[in-house]
């Protein structure tokens, strides 16, 4: 009996899992969603067909999964996490979303009987690339760990319409193309349209007495905006749990203001509907130094006010009360971008909810928590006062009151402190007025989290020492963490076959339980050969992929060096650059020297607007001409830019390297999980005592780690001495040669100015210490040769490297923010 119903499920065209069924389904889409048959249909046609039959199969769980969370509201202290981010990095769906609900095989067998090509449908995906580097792919690794750990979850974002840049490289330079991801169709949102939301702006506001003898304000708004969902499934790995993210589009309330258009003022008439669109059009860089931007705080309440809302009648489907919301709802913001939900949650719940604000304050400090993502100063969200008031002029006032009622409790427990309080404020007065955006997420969480381990002990006795002070127990460390599904097994497919044959498939589904059972075949020469052959046959992709977006022929015999990651001053790409010289000149002097053959890979984006982080693009791509070019190197080294790097080219780039290159400063880079995605594909690292490269050196072990230059305090020291980076130039003849190499127009066809600002900026401030931390680079890099001329020894730290991720798994951080922060049942 159970037999025939498993065969007719499976035959199902909507549902069925086999070949068979999955190949009618795919043709019978292409034929009544796309309009075509096999023999005349697009790439994209194929592609749209295939991803709507893997839809198709989510469909179920996916509305369960709304299901469970409209259900959780009515079970005392279950709860649904809503993860606000103003940025998330899916990557391509269908890979990931035919691994996790287990149908590759199945799928593969069905495009080769129709002889399609999975691999190319799979790369005719166009990415979301709805954020900007790090901060948006944790996000989206959150996301599927939420999913994979069964939490009910909801990542509410913006559905930008230009996502970041596509980058390309023209005379060296980065050139800025508008990313039109949704030109050919999105298969994987479907519209919400009837749970749109309303959204005001500016106006002004209006006290009055209610019923019942209150004080009531009233929010007259001089502008509406409307807030459509669009939801995309996220689906668990191998358990049938799938979660959503739910972007906000926005729109005009009315399309057309018929009172313009009937007296024939058309054009008038349409405006409106323009500039409601520009709300949600584009997605902003994270580095560019301008801050202030209104658009951007309009972006960042649009979502957070949407969001709100439709938690709040989420809430509402099961529930009366919502006294109770926080007891059901635990919203994270993700930085403080989303952090104006401490104001809007409140003006909800006091404004049009009518409670007390005590009882508000409870609630909205009961639901949210906080994550810092950053101690850059200038990264720290501000907004001007004014501006501030003319778009919200309901929540400046709120954010007086909670701030009048914040500074009496610190005047309490601190008295007399009158500097306290003035560095405590919301309100910054110092020059000109500002809201202080980390501030307001502060006092309004009952949690603030860092995400590495020295990333949250800097939180604590500096950015964040006084709010420290205050509320010791408010502060908590969730280190960063990446999906091993889609950083392994999507995309590393070679080497995730070996693990599987080798310690069977657990490891997916508890990769931190599992992947150390790799350790024992850390000696193994059977095993040392095919972990190397997939290595190579790794790199052999990337080469080709190389050879075919730049013309570059690398040799896979070379070691792959590797730095793919945002371009900032801070992560010291350049630091990078003068080892490559200091390489290149020890081959000049002396072409017998023993240095293995390397191949310097540089991948990422610089904000548009950051032009020191341009010129390091400029200049790695000005010292890779000279050094590809000269014959006398004789291929033994290439220097390459990756252009246009993001998740999709992420696959192929870190299954393929032998060294990732960690190396800001000490101190700034809060985590990174670049690093985490290298090492988990069997690179060795060479960093800096930073974010989360001091855990991950913990756990795999100093032998297995390249460690260099100055550390943390080291660096407080070295700077409140009066750092000179003039006096390493002088003293390190190494150094000085390469420096003056650059200056003097050797790398730039003899031009002495183009590369001046970055020169000057070396020798004269070099805020991020190059120079201090350079000779530590250079041996540690002479060691990183050695290691490299005795495979066996590499090829068991790779695999060390692999076995120890264990805790860098985002399940566990996920585990973490559960168990400490949302207070999720069974966790
Ligand atoms: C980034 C940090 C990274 C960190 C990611 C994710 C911002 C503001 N911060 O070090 O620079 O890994 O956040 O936490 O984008």
């Amino acid at each position: 009996m159970e037999k025939t119903s498993e065969i007719n499920e499976n035959n199902q065209i909507r549902i069925g899992r086999n070949a068979d069924a999955i190949a009618k389904a795919f043709l019978d889409n292409l034929y009544y969603l796309q309009g075509c048959t096999l023999m005349n249909a697009s790439l994209n046609d194929l592609y749209m067909a295939l991803s709507y039959t893997v839809r198709d199969r989510m469909l179920a769980s996916w509305i369960q999964g709304i299901q469970d969370i409209v259900d959780s509201n009515m079970l005392e202290y279950n709860k649904t996490v809503a993860y606000l981010s103003a940025e998330f990095l899916p990557g391509p769906h269908l890979a990931n979303n035919l691994v996790c609900l287990g149908i590759l095989e199945e799928t593969r067998k069905a495009m080769k009987h129709l002889a399609v090509d999975l691999e190319e449908l799979m790369n005719q995906e166009e990415e979301p690339g709805l954020g900007n580097g790090g901060l948006g792919r944790l996000a989206s690794c959150f996301m599927d760990s939420l999913a994979t750990l069964s939490i009910n979850a909801i990542g509410y974002g913006i559905r930008y319409e230009f996502g970041i840049f596509d980058q390309e490289i023209s005379n060296g330079w980065q050139v800025e193309i508008t990313d039109k991801w949704l030109r050919y169709g999105n298969p994987w949102e479907i519209a919400k349209t009837e749970l749109s939301q309303e959204v005001y702006l500016g106006g002004y506001t209006e006290p009055y007495t209610d019923n019942n003898g209150r004080y009531c304000v009233k929010w007259n708004p001089s502008r509406i905006i409307k807030g459509v969902p669009y939801d995309t499934p996220i689906i668990g790995y191998g358990n049938g749990k799938c979660n959503t993210m739910r972007l906000w589009k926005s729109e005009a309330v009315v399309s057309f203001n018929l009172q313009d258009f009937n007296i024939g003022d058309y054009y008038a008439a349409v405006e409106e509907k323009i500039s409601s669109e520009t709300i949600t059009k584009v997605l902003y860089p994270n580095d560019e130094k301008e801050s202030g931007k209104q658009l951007r705080l309009i972006q960042q309440y649009f979502f957070v006010c949407c969001s709100l809302k439709d938690m709040i009648r989420l809430h509402f489907s099961q529930n009366e009360e919502i006294e109770s919301f926080h007891k059901h709802f635990a919203i994270q913001m993700n930085d403080t971008h989303p952090s104006i939900a401490v104001a809007e949650l409140m003006r909800l719940l006091v404004d049009e909810y009518h409670l007390a604000w005590e009882k508000a304050w409870q609630i909205t400090t009961g639901a949210l928590s906080y994550t810092n993502h950053t101690l850059l100063p200038e990264a720290l969200e501000k907004w001007q006062l004014d501006m501030f008031k003319s778009l919200l002029p309901r929540h400046l006032e709120i954010i007086y009151e909670i701030n009048f009622r914040f500074l009496k409790d610190v005047e309490k427990r601190f008295p007399g402190q009158t500097e306290l309080l003035t560095r405590m404020s919301i309100v910054d007065e110092s020059s000109g007025k500002y809201i202080r955006m980390a501030h307001l997420a502060c006092i309004g969480s009952h949690s603030i989290n860092g995400v590495a381990a020295l990333h949250t002990d800097l939180l604590k006795n500096h950015l964040l020492h006084d709010f420290y002070q205050l509320w010791p127990d408010k502060f908590h460390n969730v280190t960063n963490g990446i999906t091993p599904r889609r950083w392994v097994n999507v995309s590393n497919q070679e080497l995730s076959s070996l693990i599987t044959e080798n310690i069977g498939p657990r490891w997916l589904k508890e990769f931190h339980l599992h992947i150390s059972d790799l350790e024992r075949y850390q000696h193994d020469p059977v095993f040392h050969e095919k972990w190397r052959k997939v290595k190579q046959q790794n790199k052999a992709l990337l080469a080709a992929w190389i050879q075919n977006k730049t013309g570059i022929t690398v040799s896979t015999a070379s070691m792959f060096d590797i730095q793919v990651k945002r371009f900032h001053e801070y992560k010291r790409q350049h630091l990078n650059v003068l080892h490559i010289i200091s390489l290149y000149n020890q081959l000049k002097d002396n072409p017998d020297a023993a240095i293995p053959p390397r191949t310097f890979m540089f991948g990422g984006k610089a904000a548009p607007g950051y032009f020191m982080a341009k010129l390091i693009i400029k200049l790695i791509n000005a010292v890779g001409d000279v050094v590809n070019n000269d014959r006398s190197i004789n291929d033994r080294l290439k220097v390459v830019f990756l252009p246009n790097f993001n998740v999709q080219t992420g696959h192929i780039v870190y299954p393929a390297a032998d060294l990732s290159e960690q190396i800001s400063l000490a101190g700034k880079e809060a985590s990174g999980t670049g690093n985490m995605k290298f090492s988990m594909n069997g690179a060795l690292t060479i960093g800096t005592a930073d974010g989360a490269n001091v855990e991950i050196r913990e756990q795999v072990g100093a032998d297995n780690f390249f460690l260099f230059g100055l550390t943390t305090p080291e660096v407080f020291n070295l700077k409140s001495q009066g750092y000179n980076p003039r006096y390493y130039y002088e003293t390190n003849p190494n150094l000085k040669r390469i420096i003056d190499q650059i200056a003097s127009g050797w790398f730039s066809g003899g031009d002495t100015g183009l590369f001046r600002p970055l020169v000057d900026s070396m020798l004269n401030q070099d805020e991020y210490l190059l120079l201090a931390d350079f000779q530590s680079y250079i041996d540690r890099q002479h060691e990183v040769n050695k290691t490299f001329l005795d495979p066996d020894l590499w090829t068991t730290k790779s695999i060390v490297n692999v076995a120890r991720m264990g805790t860098f798994s985002s399940d566990c951080s996920i585990m973490e923010y559960a168990k400490n922060i949302w207070k999720i049942r069974g966790f």
